[in-house]
Formats: structure tokens, sequence, C-alpha cells
């Protein structure tokens, strides 16, 4: 007899029939006579199965198991009125008695369980709707015609600057892991043209903070012939589209979480625009201080903007905000200056609403190779490890231009989580290599 998922035989249609179903102990209560097991299936499917004590008396939490039995219906079993009465049980792996994992545990004992914890509700709905996230974004990108690529992750440059570059011992040289596809889809537009790329992006951040990871999944897009105005376009039908789907398809599991999904109803294109000088005032009404060195000092032009700086801008928002036309100083070697504003970058960061911040960040790019080769030399970067770069401005070269979204905190915004490590199944932080 076939073996049937948990999700598929909780219905009316089953009643009386003969079932069998297999996965693992999630809850126990054995009584004198009848033990009430909740098994939880590979899907995470689950089910109230009672059985004769006697048949059970071993069982542990996290015991793998098969159950044949016949399903009914009883307003009193847990899990949504279905019950198993069981008639036979096998036991394929007798769980040890002290799985680590219970009700109430501290975050760093469910991190250093991961493994496990993967197991809990949770995690479990956590990763079908980060699932369903990856699915509905490139189903966009194909949709609507751009061509997916894959970039290497071991790498001789840096895009984002050299102080977050993990190094690597390669053979004989030193390589590093790379902070962002970027460089190699912009030499893949010449000959593919609107392409796309989701993979690990690397980022040695020195802070432990709740939107930062050492290792992140990256979803990068770079176009030839596109305007800032296009790339505000792109970004709001990929994020609508995407968002609308999950929320429409992943309702139970969102719900699992306690997201109130009505909130994403009043998402609507086009997207709040605040330029940078704009949320520079905001920022400095509302008294946000920033960290210079050793220093606290109100925050300026020609700042970077922080997780504080970014709440006050969010806070009060249902809608995604774009701040544009950051100081040049700010931004990496690659970014084109707005011809119309002189030292001011053709880039904007997209933050979303409600005090979540930062999600992507991205604009046009510098063309001139001049200009390219004395920004790279004042960064302090190795000329000759950017020669190929370097070479897609001689020839050829065309307006172009891109953006990077980070996966984790688009999860984090969708879910409503406080922490990042939450939306990634094994997250990697200065803290955390294991498991
Ligand atoms: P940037 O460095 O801003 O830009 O990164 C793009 C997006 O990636 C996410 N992100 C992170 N997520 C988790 N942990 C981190 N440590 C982390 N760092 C960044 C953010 C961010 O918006 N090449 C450019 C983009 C471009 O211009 O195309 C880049 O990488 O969501």
């Amino acid at each position: 007899m076939k073996y049937s998922r948990i999700s598929e035989i909780k219905k009316d249609e089953f009643l009386g029939k003969e079932i069998k179903i297999r996965g693992w102990v999630h809850r126990l209560r054995k009584q004198k006579d009848k033990s009430f097991i909740i098994i939880r299936d590979d899907r995470g499917g689950i089910i109230q199965c009672v059985l004769p004590s006697t048949s059970v008396q071993d069982l542990t939490i996290e015991s793998s198991l098969e159950i044949r039995g016949i399903l009914f219906k009883d307003d009193r079993a847990k899990e949504g009125g279905y019950e198993i009465r069981g008639v036979e049980i096998i036991i394929y792996n007798l769980a040890n008695n002290d799985f680590p994992i219970g009700e109430y545990q501290s975050t760093e004992l469910l991190l250093d369980y991961r493994h496990l914890t993967l197991r809990t509700r949770r995690m479990i709905n956590m990763a079908k709707i980060r699932a369903t996230i990856l699915e509905k974004l490139r189903n966009w990108f194909v949709e609507n015609d751009w061509i997916e690529v894959t970039a290497p992750t071991l790498v001789k440059s840096a895009v984002e600057g050299g102080s977050t570059l993990f190094p690597v011992k390669y053979f004989k040289e030193e390589a590093f892991l790379s902070q962002s596809a970027q460089l190699y889809l912009e030499a893949l537009i010449f000959s593919l043209g609107p392409v796309w790329t989701i993979g690990p992006s690397f980022r040695a951040e020195k802070s432990r903070t709740i939107r930062h990871l050492a290792e992140y999944l990256h979803l990068e897009a770079e176009a030839p012939w596109i305007t800032m105005n296009d790339l505000f376009t792109i970004q709001e039908k990929l994020l609508i589209n995407s968002v609308q789907n999950v929320t429409k398809e992943r309702i139970e599991e969102l719900k699992f979480l306690n997201r109130d999904v009505l909130a994403f109803n009043q998402i609507e294109e086009p997207f709040d625009k605040l330029s940078y000088g704009q949320a520079i005032d905001i920022l400095r009404s509302n008294d946000i201080k920033i960290q210079d060195g050793e220093m606290t000092r109100k925050i300026e032009w020609g700042d970077d903007l922080n997780l504080d700086s970014e709440k006050v801008l969010t806070n009060d928002r249902s809608n995604p905000v774009f701040v544009y036309g950051y100081p040049l100083e700010v931004k990496p070697f690659y970014v084109k200056e707005d011809p119309e504003s002189q030292g001011i970058a053709l880039t904007a960061d997209l933050l979303l609403p409600n005090g979540f911040g930062e999600v992507s960040s991205g604009g046009m790019r510098e063309e001139n190779i001049t200009v390219l080769k004395t920004r790279i030399k004042k960064e302090g970067l190795d000329m000759n490890s950017y020669s190929w770069y370097l070479d897609l401005r001689k020839y050829g070269s065309v307006p172009h231009g891109g953006f990077g979204l980070g996966i984790e905190r688009l999860v984090r915004w969708i879910i409503n989580l406080e922490d990042i490590k939450e939306c990634v199944l094994f997250p990697r932080t200065m803290a955390r290599l294991n498991p």
C-alpha cells in the first residue's frame, strides 16, 4: 500500500478509509490505555494518531515511523479535527530520548541546533515561503524575457569595497569570495541583453546586526540601454508581482507566522521617491546620530544611511520608497555621475516600509574608461585585476544599469521577522559557521 502525504488525506472523502503515512513523532502523550501521537511528515503536514499504549511504549520524540490506520473525524483531535486510529506501526529509527528542541529555547540554542531546529513548524513555514519567493521572482524574469546566468563565486577583485572581502587561498594566488556578480553581468549584457542571476554573495561584515549576514542570497539584474526610470519600474513590477503571488499562495504559512497579509494590499506603483538631500533633511530634523570613528555625531550630508536612518524614513510608510541621488563618495567606483548634477550618483536604494529598510541597491554604471580608472585608483584597488572589466568600456560600451536585491531582506519583510538569521536555513555570521 502506497503511503500518502498528510495534507492529501485530511479530507472528508477519506473518512473511514485505510491510509498509510510516514513521518516523525512531533508530540507524544502517553496515557494508560491509549497514546496520542502527533505525526509530522516530510512536508510539515501534521495529524494526530491514536494507538494502544502497548504498541508505543518506547516511542520517543523525533522517532521516524510509518503508521497504517483508519481516518476519523473528531472535533477534539488537535490539528484540524482529523485523526488516524492506528492499526499498525513500523518504527524506522527510535530517536535518542533527548531531542534538544522543545517549546521554550533560547535563540542561541536554536541556532546551535539549526540542523534540528529546521524541523520546527516555524522554520518549515519560513522555508516554504522562502522557496515560493524564489520561485515567483524567477517566474517574473522568465515571463519578461530576461536571461538567467551564473557568475563565479571565486574572484580576483572587489565590487563593493575592500573592507568586506573574504580572502581565500587559490592555488598559488589570493582570491576572494564574490561580493556581487555585477561586474560579470555587465560583461554579459553585450551578448545576452537583459540578464539576471541568483547566487550567494559574501561580505565579511564585522558587526552583528539584525540584517547582515556573512553569506546571503543575492538576486542581481543588469540590462543595456536602460535608464534610471526603467530601473525604478523594473524593481516596482518585480516586487509587487512577486509579493502578491507569494501572499496568495502561502497565505496559510504566513498566517501561521502571524503575518497580516492585508499590509501588502496597500503597496502600489509607482513607489515613493525621496532624494538623498530630502532624506538627510528629514533625518537631521529627527536628530539622527551616526558613529564616526570613536565619535557619535548628528548625521550630515555625505554620510551613508544606517539602520536608524532607514527606520525613520520608512516607519510611517506602507509603500516602499526609493532613495536616489547619493553623493558619489559613498558609492563604489562603478557608479555613474549624474550629468545634470555634479557629484551626485545615478543610483537608488529601495527601502521597504514599516521600518524594514534597504532591500536593494542599483543604478547606472560609469561608461568612461578614464573616469573608471581614476576611481579604481582612488579606492586603492588593484588595477590589474580590473583589466577585463575595463575592456568592456573599450569595445562598444553602452549606457547600462542594474540592481542587486538581498533575498533574506525580502524574506524578513514578507514574513515580518526580526532577525535576518531567521530568514535563511543555515545562517553565516561573524559568530557562526556551524552547523
Ligand atoms: P549592495 O552592496 O548594496 O549593492 O548589495 C545589494 C543588496 O544586497 C543586500 N545585502 C545584504 N544582505 C544580507 N547581508 C549582507 N551583509 C548584505 N549586504 C548587502 C541588501 C542590498 O541592498 N552590486 C551592487 C548592486 C548594484 O548596484 O547592482 C551591490 O552589491 O539588500
